[in-house]
């Protein structure tokens, strides 16, 4: 739809109605402005605002109305022929600045709440229960794609590590300085993992070797590929992109 304004542009309007619909007590669960208009497929465009989006949010059915709402609810999965092919590369830099980590060398740092610190290598990950998922990657600038991670269940991991469940965040910080921050229910969630395969193979490069979280109930930048550390805190880590104004929470 031409004219419409970008998801990735913060103008005084959106900025507005997103106000309105905090008010109204319409974006419930914390969802993002972005987020349910990626998943409503309606745009906003400067001339419609509140009430367009009115509209499109009583078209949703009542799964995706569930799935929103309710920090239980999976979200949905797919089958291997709906994987989109090539997957979209996104970060803050373009695709040829992805960072070369050497995955022999490569540990993963832990600290924070937990009771064991020990750095994690690959091959230690590697022996953790490993699932599997197809699920759609929803990326706020407008854009979304299907793909296959497959990796640790990051509660099996936070169980490993002692970390205490109680706390409010784990934090992630990246090898290209990127940062993000999830709430503990979300990372208790069953289908957040530590991704280490994408496909068949283990991550390429520009998805994010050696390792990603993936959270398929929260939008695409909460997603952090090339993990460096992670910590359990009860205070707010904030994130890239949360620090510049997306909505903390973007998810269900
Ligand atoms: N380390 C790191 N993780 C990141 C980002 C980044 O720039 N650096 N970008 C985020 C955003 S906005 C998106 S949409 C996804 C893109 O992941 P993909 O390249 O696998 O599609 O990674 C997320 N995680
Ligand atoms: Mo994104």
């Amino acid at each position: 739809m031409s004219g419409d304004i970008k998801l990735s542009d913060h103008s005084p309007a959106l900025r507005r109605v997103e106000r309105r619909l905090h008010r109204r007590g319409l974006l419930r669960g914390g969802l993002s402005l972005g987020g349910l208009t990626l998943l409503t497929g309606c745009n906003l465009s400067d001339g419609d605002t509140v009430d367009r989006l009115l509209w499109a949010m009583s078209r949703f059915n009542d799964k995706v109305q569930s799935w929103l709402f309710d920090p239980d609810q999976l979200a949905p999965t797919f089958a291997e022929k709906d994987i989109t092919t090539p997957f979209p590369f996104n970060a803050f830099y373009s695709e040829d600045s992805t960072p070369e980590i050497d995955g022999d060398t490569w540990k993963l740092e832990v600290s924070g709440l937990v009771d064991d610190r020990t750095p994690w290598t690959l091959s230690r990950l590697r022996s953790l229960p490993q699932e599997s998922q197809i699920t759609r990657h929803i990326c706020i600038e407008g854009w979304s794609a299907i793909g296959q991670w497959s990796g640790v269940p990051f509660r099996t991991f936070l169980q490993r590590i002692g970390a205490d469940t109680r706390a409010r965040y784990v934090g992630f910080r990246c090898a290209d300085r990127y940062y993000s921050s999830i709430d503990m229910a979300t990372a208790l969630h069953p289908q957040t993992i530590l991704a280490l395969d994408y496909g068949k193979d283990p991550l390429p490069a520009e998805y994010g070797f050696p390792l990603k979280l993936r959270v398929p109930t929260k939008l695409g930048f909460k997603n952090p590929k090339h993990i460096a550390a992670l910590f359990v805190t009860n205070d707010y880590p904030g994130g890239w992109w949360e620090d510049q104004g997306y909505n903390w929470f973007s998810g269900s």
